[in-house]
């Protein structure tokens, strides 16, 4: 009796502590200042020792945001809890809006969606428009730096460089991947390739001729796109309620003098540079952007 006990005891214990390790711990989401905010929210500090909901926290007091362009409601953004009509399905594909985590069910206290990552010392919606996950995707477009028709060999590691195409975002001048919100209804493989389009090569600012070629010519590209992510990122948008999630695909050219050898890259929308950055352990980049490049150069065996 007192063996099996024992044994449902370990049971659970290996559980809980696979389910601690597989939820990476965030970090950009805690300390200091929100981004972005003209009014000084500071972050309730949360420790280390203090992120996960298990941890007791007597004193913590998260501050109460959402930023003021999501309370005027825009169309992307939710209504306020509580508000007349506003029923959300927690957990579901809630009409066109996914309110369903890439990491599974996450809890729903007093009808409010908590962040299955732990505290971030904010709570409300700060900058994000949905209650619970919000959407994105990332493409990784990727390409071998090379020399006189040779791939380029990383002095130290000796093995072949890899460069993929990196944005400056325009809201905080930090390097990323050209990566965006999901629209309501809309396939994340729609989401990567509008956003490529948008970013690094603007298509905004394209006749809707220039934009169908460039369409076309990314097609082949863009249809043998490979997962390398899929979950939670570190965003430091991210609050006790409201968090930020992506799928994050590599879209590779092997070929040397493909199409990726002949692109010009042009930043547009939320962009405001654009470039092929070589991939190193030394990229500092936006939110969790770092962990999916790092699993692409793993994927090719390329240099880190
Ligand atoms: C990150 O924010 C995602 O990985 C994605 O790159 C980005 C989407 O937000 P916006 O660029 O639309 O602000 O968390």
């Amino acid at each position: 009796m007192y063996m099996q006990q024992y044994k449902l005891w370990l049971l659970v214990g290996r559980k809980l502590s696979l389910r601690t390790s597989l939820l990476a711990m965030h970090f950009k989401c805690r300390g200091g200042f929100y981004p972005r905010t003209d009014d000084n929210v500071e972050r309730y500090d949360v420790p280390d020792n203090k992120v996960e909901w298990t941890d007791t926290y007597p004193d913590y007091s998260p501050t109460q945001y959402t930023a003021q362009h999501i309370l005027a409601g825009p169309v992307y953004a939710d209504p306020l809890i509580g508000a007349p009509g506003f029923k959300p399905l927690w957990n579901e594909v809630d009409g066109k809006v996914n309110r369903c985590s890439h990491e599974g069910e996450y809890s729903v206290i007093n009808g409010i969606p908590r962040n299955m990552h732990g505290r971030t010392g904010v709570c409300g919606r700060g900058a994000l428009g949905r209650w619970g996950p919000n959407h994105a995707a990332d493409p990784i477009v990727t390409r071998w730096k090379m020399n006189l028709g040779q791939k380029v060999l990383h002095e130290e590691t000796k093995q072949p460089v890899l460069q993929f195409v990196c944005i400056k975002r325009r809201d905080n001048g930090q390097w990323a991947i050209p990566g965006g919100m999901v629209d309501p209804g809309e396939k994340v493989s729609v989401t990567l390739q509008r956003e490529f389009l948008e970013e690094a090569l603007n298509s905004l600012d394209m006749t809707s001729k220039q934009k169908e070629k460039a369409e076309g010519d990314l097609k082949d590209l863009f249809n043998g796109g490979e997962e390398v992510y899929k979950g939670y990122v570190d965003d430091p948008r991210n609050t006790d309620n409201a968090w930020m999630e992506t799928v994050a695909y590599n879209f590779h050219e092997n070929e040397s003098g493909g199409l990726l050898y002949q692109i010009s890259l042009q930043a547009g929308d939320d962009a405001q540079a654009v470039k092929w950055q070589d991939i190193s352990s030394q990229l500092d980049l936006y939110a969790s952007h770092r962990d999916f490049i790092k699993k692409v150069a793993d994927k090719h065996d390329a240099h880190w």
